[in-house]
């Protein structure tokens, strides 16, 4: 499986705003496969825990708050070169540098609440995975 799973959330700017059904379809027509898929709420240490890498950076505090500020949609995606090609379709971390048709581009508002997540390399994505979901909620078609 190494190389073709990454993992996303699409976060609570956008599901609160009602992009979660135009998110997932353009990450289906960009030829990802959808193997798990669920709507949950991280806790504050859920978010801390997730984010730990960003640990003590000036943006970490304001990060942990907006990520379980509301419901976000995780998922496993699988696509051969999955992880580059899903940072590919999302676009750049800060949506005014990103790409034209990127998800970031089209449903981003700021750096902060930037619409979604991608997994930045496999052994991330491998873990993410491992942190939002169990091996029966992932399913091979
Ligand atoms: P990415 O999500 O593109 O992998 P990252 O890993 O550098 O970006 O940062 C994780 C998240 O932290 C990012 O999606 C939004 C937030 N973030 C990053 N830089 C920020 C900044 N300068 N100000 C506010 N939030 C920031
Ligand atoms: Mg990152």
């Amino acid at each position: 499986m190494k190389g073709k799973r990454t993992f996303t959330m699409i976060k609570p700017d956008a599901v609160s705003k009602g992009y979660t059904a135009p998110i997932l379809k353009k990450i289906a027509d960009a030829g990802f496969k959808i193997t798990a898929l669920k709507m949950t709420q991280m806790t504050r240490s859920d978010a801390e825990k997730f984010y730990e890498i960003h640990k003590g950076k000036p943006f970490f505090d304001e990060l942990v708050e907006f990520m379980s500020s509301g419901p976000i949609v995780a998922a496993v995606l699988e696509k051969e070169n999955a992880v580059e090609d899903f940072r590919t379709l999302i676009g750049s971390t800060n949506p005014a540098e990103a790409a034209e048709g990127t998800i970031r581009k089209l449903y981003a508002e700021s750096v902060g609440k930037n619409a979604i997540h991608g997994s930045d390399s496999d052994e991330n994505a491998e873990k993410e995975i491992a942190f939002h979901f169990a091996g029966r909620e992932i399913f091979d078609r």
